[in-house]
């Protein structure tokens, strides 16, 4: 009962090298002497994952015979990164494999290169998600993840000219060794058509949907293994094919090639990632890819992982759909599609089910980025879900009527249904009104959906509002990305911080000892040996690892303000060619940015250019380049991350304070030994709080500051007029010195900021430049640094995704672990 269904090869590195021929000679069918690193490559992935299988058997089994409640996390994106690595780690098989590859005379580093890392999402959300399901698994908790098996992920960037240009992301080319394909579990979803009305057999009035096309999701599984816990959960993607009923075509009507265009168009659905993060582009296909996966979430749930003739009334019991974003939203009419249209449940009792069944967490606070499909969209894509939410706002509209007196204001601005500037379904109403939970992602920003995003409905129900701080997963972003570090700190408390990371605590006495900061700057002087290789490696980028690294890395958007970073690099390249200040009282930096714009966000590429034109002069200019230097890697990722968050000094954390809803990155730096200069804004404002205001550097407005000056009118040219050095700065952009002395290459980007500015960069400027004087200051003693250095890691343990995990199990989902026996 107890034995594996399959067992695990033996642990040794005989065992790995027989594993590894056997792979390479019977799976890739070929030979060590005529062998490409690819074929290399994809034998090792398999040999690894040889090593996951019978626990992966196990957890399946142990968790469909236990039934116990299940977390399932529905996600339109998984940013997940390299998988070998993880898989090493996970399995501890790292130094067993890197000395089986010796004995073969190959070399783990050289195979992991040939991994390209699916990049299932945009940034910080999907990210996200792949932390959480980490941590997830690590915990033994029961959990599946849902989403999209994108054919192509998150485009590559490339730059041309200093411009932003898009490539496909083909990361299925050479095919991937994580997945399972399951066609035999396929399952059907509808589309279109029309919803009828009929009587059933008890002589009630019944509404049934009609799709008038259908598309089959095939799910991908994959490996999520716990860390050294014997568990590995299930990461199920779904691919979209053609229905049968097109092969049937090819015969009713001999037309064959209809019938594979129309193969083509049920295809596309899982085809593309959208590279869009912060304003809906309201497209079609984007509504469909949403309802696909959701679909065929809710019917994989119920079909395959419940027990035969489980009764529905008592699905909370069972599961929690945790909602990514709005993305997912659409789950909430389809499971009471399901249930009232299928299952022949009462309404009410369907919609109790419901609501205990989902949670919804809101990841922005911007008013664009807020999901609205309009009427007529989802009436034609989806007619029976636009019913069911008309119904879901009739009753709920009812119930705010009577609670506010007939407040008719009031019923308006709380309808799911918005009237202008169109009809349209605002998603993230859908999803307070339809779920047992809200949450926000950080202290700051849950309390601003409470008291703005979304005060009307904490108002309401205000038990349904509450926060889980964000996390980030201290197996990839430390043990993985900073072996130099976990030895460190392993060797000082042990090694059970990876697993229970507020331990990091133990460290805090280390920072007054000066051996231990040497070997700590031991570490990160090596950490950025490793950047300077990689960058010269990948992009023929020299960086000088002697300097202070300063890194800003994260997608590109004007809230997250890399303007006030150009504007900061501007401003000390103007004072060095004027003679104001000397090159020799200037603290050595190498900025770094790295960013991808949404193809279709103008200003957005438009500052991507202009760092690149800011970074070509100031590191081609002779006394500049000497102690100020620009590095622009192209096609910033996780495995980039991976290596340039370790060797980071300063983390730049630097949104318009109210509108980073968290930030994760912020969490990475910091755990790695960077120090922050941030706005109080997201997440900064927990850091802070944790590592101390003497080991952070803040600045800027804070968040009522900066909504009182909006409320009364932001005059961007007050600041601009009574700033000398803003003004030098922006004349510089302006009169074409970074543009060949072309003036109208980068005007965009200055009269926005003279116009406009939404984000307020000119009136937290001199804030900023004061702040990186403190920071120069700071660095010009090491001591003092790696002290505040050291102490940002072990302060920083909070921000394990594993903590928000448990946040989320007791606030939200109410399940428990199931380890393994
Ligand atoms: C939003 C949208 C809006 C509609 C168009 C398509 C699309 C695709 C993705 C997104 C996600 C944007 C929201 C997002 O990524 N938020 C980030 O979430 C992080 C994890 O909670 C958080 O740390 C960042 O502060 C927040 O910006």
């Amino acid at each position: 009962e107890n034995t594996p269904l399959i067992s695990s090869p033996e642990h040794s590195v005989e065992g790995f090298v027989r594993e590894f021929m056997r792979e390479l000679n019977f799976s890739q069918g070929t030979v060590l002497e005529r062998s490409t690193v690819n074929d290399e490559y994809l034998a090792l992935a398999r040999t690894v994952r040889h090593y996951l299988m019978a626990q992966w058997m196990e957890t399946t089994v142990d968790h469909y015979r236990a039934q116990p409640k299940a977390v399932a996390y529905l996600s339109a994106e998984y940013l997940l990164g390299r998988q070998l690595d993880n898989a090493l780690i996970a399995t501890d098989l790292v130094e067993i494999a890197t000395e089986a590859l010796a004995s073969l005379g190959l070399d783990l580093a050289d195979l992991r290169e040939a991994e390209v890392e699916p990049g299932l999402g945009n940034g910080g959300l999907g990210r996200l998600a792949a932390c959480f399901i980490d941590s997830l698994a690590t915990m033994s908790v029961p959990a599946i993840g849902y989403g999209i098996r994108y054919e192509y992920g998150i485009f590559r960037q490339t730059f041309a000219d200093g411009r932003q240009v898009e490539e496909p992301d083909n990361w299925l080319e050479y095919g991937s060794p994580w997945e399972f394909a399951h066609p035999e579990h396929e399952v059907t979803v509808g589309f279109g058509g029309h919803t009828e009305k009929y009587t059933d057999d008890d002589g009630v009035e019944r509404s049934r949907w009609v799709p008038g096309w259908r598309v089959l999701g095939v799910p991908h599984n994959y490996m999520v293994p716990g860390y050294r816990n014997g568990r590995v959960n299930t990461l199920r993607l779904w691919s979209a094919r053609a229905t049968h009923a097109f092969d049937l075509k090819i015969f009713n009507y001999g037309d064959y090639a209809e019938a594979v265009r129309s193969q083509t168009f049920a295809e596309n659905i899982s085809k593309v990632l959208y590279p869009e993060d912060s304003t809906p582009q309201g497209k079609e296909l984007r509504l469909q890819q949403q309802y696909f996966f959701v679909a065929c979430s809710i019917r994989d749930f119920i079909d395959q992982l419940l027990p035969r003739g489980f009764d529905l009334h008592r699905l909370p019991e069972r599961i929690v759909f945790q909602l990514n974003d709005t993305h997912p939203v659409i789950g909430i009419p389809e499971l009471m599609r399901v249930l009232v249209d299928e299952h022949g449940f009462e309404w009410d009792d369907a919609w109790d089910v419901t609501r205990r069944c989902f949670a919804y967490t809101c990841h922005t606070l911007l008013p664009e980025a807020l999901e609205v499909w309009p009427v007529e969209l989802m009436g034609r894509l989806l007619p029976r879900h636009l019913e069911i939410i008309y119904r879901i706002n009739d009753e709920f509209l009812a119930d705010v009527r009577e609670r506010s007196g007939g407040d008719e204001l009031l019923v308006r601005r709380m309808s799911i249904i918005a009237e202008h500037p169109e009809r349209a379904v605002r998603m993230a109403y859908l999803a307070t009104v339809g779920g047992a939970r809200v949450n926000g992602v950080a202290e700051l920003h849950s309390q601003l959906l409470r008291d703005k995003v979304l005060a009307d409905f904490a108002s309401f129900f205000p038990e349904k509002f509450t926060n889980v701080t964000n996390g980030v997963t201290p197996r990839r972003f430390v043990k993985l990305a900073n072996p130099g570090l976990s030895g460190l700190i392993t060797e000082a408390i042990g090694d059970g911080w990876v697993t229970d990371l507020d331990r990091l605590r133990e460290l805090e006495p280390l920072a007054e000892d000066a051996e231990f900061r040497r070997r700590f700057r031991e570490v990160k002087a090596a950490n950025k040996d490793r950047l300077v290789d990689l960058l010269r490696r990948r992009d023929g980028i020299e960086i000088d690892p002697s300097t202070m690294l300063d890194v800003m890395v994260k997608r590109l958007h004007e809230y997250k303000r890399q303007l006030l970073k150009l504007l900061h690099v501007v401003t000390v390249y103007d004072r060095i060619t004027t003679g104001e200040l000397a090159v020799a009282g200037v603290t050595p930096r190498t900025v770094v940015f790295g960013a991808k714009a949404a193809p279709g966000y103008v200003m957005a590429k438009q500052i991507i250019a202009l760092i690149n034109h800011v970074g070509a002069v100031v590191n081609s200019h002779p006394e500049v380049s000497g102690v100020l230097r620009v590095a622009f890697p192209a096609n910033y990722n996780v495995t980039v991350a991976e290596t340039l968050v370790p060797a980071a000094d300063l983390s730049e954390q630097i949104s318009l304070a109210g509108k980073e809803a968290s930030g994760t990155g912020n969490m990475k730096f910091a755990l790695n030994g960077a120090l922050t200069i941030g706005t109080d804004d997201g997440a900064n404002v927990e850091i802070r709080k944790l590592v101390g205001d003497d080991n952070f550097f803040l600045f800027g407005l804070t968040e009522p500051e900066a909504s009182a000056i909006a409320e009364r009118g932001y005059r961007p040219t007050s600041y601009y007029e009574e700033n000398e050095s803003l003004r030098r700065a922006l004349h510089l952009i302006a009169t074409g010195v970074f543009s060949h002395g072309d003036r109208s290459t980068f005007e965009p980007v200055v009269s926005n900021l003279l116009g406009e500015d939404r984000f307020m960069v000119l009136a937290d400027y001199q804030s900023y430049l004061d702040a990186q004087e403190r920071v120069d200051a700071a660095y010009a003693d090491p001591e003092a640094w790696s002290r505040s250095a050291v102490l940002n890691v072990a302060r920083s343990g909070f921000f394990s995704s594993d903590r928000s995990m448990r946040d989320y199990l007791e606030r939200i989902w109410h399940a428990e672990p199931l380890p393994s026996s």
